[in-house]
């Protein structure tokens, strides 16, 4: 008998929110908020209440959202906070109308990077073939997987539950499906600490009725535009021709868009894949500012340009696109890339592209992070022999910065 393919995708519940929640168990059915600040709640509440553990410290002292003032943005929020609405990506203040009392924590990227690897470990002990889709979500391919199949995958997603929350003290929500696709809208179903299991048959009673941004893939352009032509769900989109849809969306699109609202993905689990980019990001003691702090800011960027070409030659990798990142004192992010004609790993040329990528940002807000990637990647001999070797240093046009920015010269 061969097995019916069974894929899960697995989301952690609130995730910034409930790891801090692990460290302020006083605070559990409390809307709580994530975002802003840029000191760990911990060392500022400890400084009030020396010698007191933090589980003790009384939720009253906490600080709360009507007291906010800034221009920062929600990163997540406990369930009780979104009942009255609140949410991620949301301004601080506008939450703040919403849900005054909820209680505003920063992000401890450090803590909330540590529990990543633990409810991923947790789950490769039961399940090996993960494909890892950010910091708290994962595929997991449950087909061949002793158990994988019984009760379509209920079983095994149980199993995987019960086993991050006794190592971690966590909640994820699991959608177990024929796919990938599936898999993704089925994990939603049920938030938090919730199985979804869906059946081929399911498709045209679950998935049809879901508007059409719940197809990952499906974007607000897309979304638009589908909208014009009174396309709403996602039963919309599967009564069309697919020829119509090509008409409308181009061959590859229109052609998947069709495919995906008939509930079909063949995308296999990727357990492993060549490295897509090589990163280098720093957080800085204090927020930095462009033009104040521009020798530091400087020698910093070139530092981390360094690094990733050190990192590339080290592993044998040439790219092509170069990027930065950006965090403000906002917590807002921001990344631009360019594309240049020849691989590289020389930190000079990374430098010089990634300085005319700082140019388009506008700088006049402080920075907290910043970062140096290069992407598009490819082993060095492969595409030395592609490109006949050596590095071009030819000069490489970038978009000019919107007019009135302010932007960096120096780099
Ligand atoms: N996150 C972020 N910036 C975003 C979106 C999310 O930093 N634009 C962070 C905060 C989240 C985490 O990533 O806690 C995971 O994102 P999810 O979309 O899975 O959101 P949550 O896990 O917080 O909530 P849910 O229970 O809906 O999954
Ligand atoms: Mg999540």
């Amino acid at each position: 008998m061969t097995a019916i393919r069974r894929i899960a995708h697995l989301d952690m519940d609130a995730f910034f929110a409930s790891v801090e929640l692990l460290r302020f168990p006083q605070l559990k059915g409390l809307p709580v908020v994530i975002g802003g600040g840029r000191r760990r709640a911990d060392e500022l509440l400890r400084e009030r209440f020396t010698g007191l553990p933090l589980s003790e410290i009384p939720p009253d002292a906490f600080p709360v959202l009507k007291d906010y003032v800034g221009r920062g943005v929600i990163t997540t929020a406990t369930y009780p906070a979104r009942q009255f609405g609140v949410g991620s990506a949301m301004g601080m203040m506008k939450a703040a109308r919403l849900c005054p009392q909820a209680i505003v924590l920063p992000v401890d990227f450090e803590e909330v990077r540590r529990f990543s690897r633990l409810f991923k470990g947790t789950i490769a002990e039961i399940a090996p073939v993960i494909e890892d889709r950010g910091i708290d979500e994962v595929y997991v391919d449950f087909t061949e997987v002793p158990s994988g199949q019984l009760e379509g995958g209920r079983v095994l997603a149980r199993r995987i539950q019960q086993a991050i929350f006794e190592r971690t003290g966590l909640t994820c929500s699991i959608g177990v499906a024929p796919n990938k696709l599936i898999a993704k809208m089925a994990s939603e179903f049920d938030k938090p600490n919730g199985i979804s299991v869906v059946y081929p048959e399911d498709v045209q009673a679950r998935i049809w009725p879901l508007p059409v941004r719940k197809i990952n893939g499906i974007g607000p352009k897309a979304e638009a535009k589908l909208a014009k032509l009174h396309l709403h769900a996602i039963g919309d989109i599967a009564a069309q021709e697919r020829g119509w849809l090509i008409d409308n969306f181009g061959q590859a699109y229109g052609g998947w868009m069709h495919d995906a609202a008939w509930g079909r993905d063949e995308r296999p689990v990727v357990t492993y894949s060549e490295p897509v980019s090589m990163s280098r990001e720093t957080t800085f003691e204090r927020d930095l500012h462009a033009v104040r702090d521009r020798a530091e800011l400087g020698a910093i960027f070139t530092h981390l340009c360094e690094q990733v070409a050190g990192d590339l030659r080290r592993k044998g990798y040439v790219g092509k696109t170069i990027g930065i990142k950006l965090r403000f004192e906002d917590f807002r992010t921001a990344t631009r890339d360019h594309t240049i004609p020849d691989f590289t790993s020389d930190p000079a040329m990374i430098r010089r592209i990634a300085g005319q990528c700082l140019k388009r940002v506008d700088l006049s807000r402080r920075l907290r992070l910043l970062g140096v990637r290069v992407g598009k990647l490819a082993k060095a001999e492969t595409a030395q022999a592609a490109t006949g070797g050596g590095e071009s240093a030819s000069a490489h046009r970038v978009a000019e910065p919107a007019p009135g920015e302010r932007t960096l010269d120096l780099f």
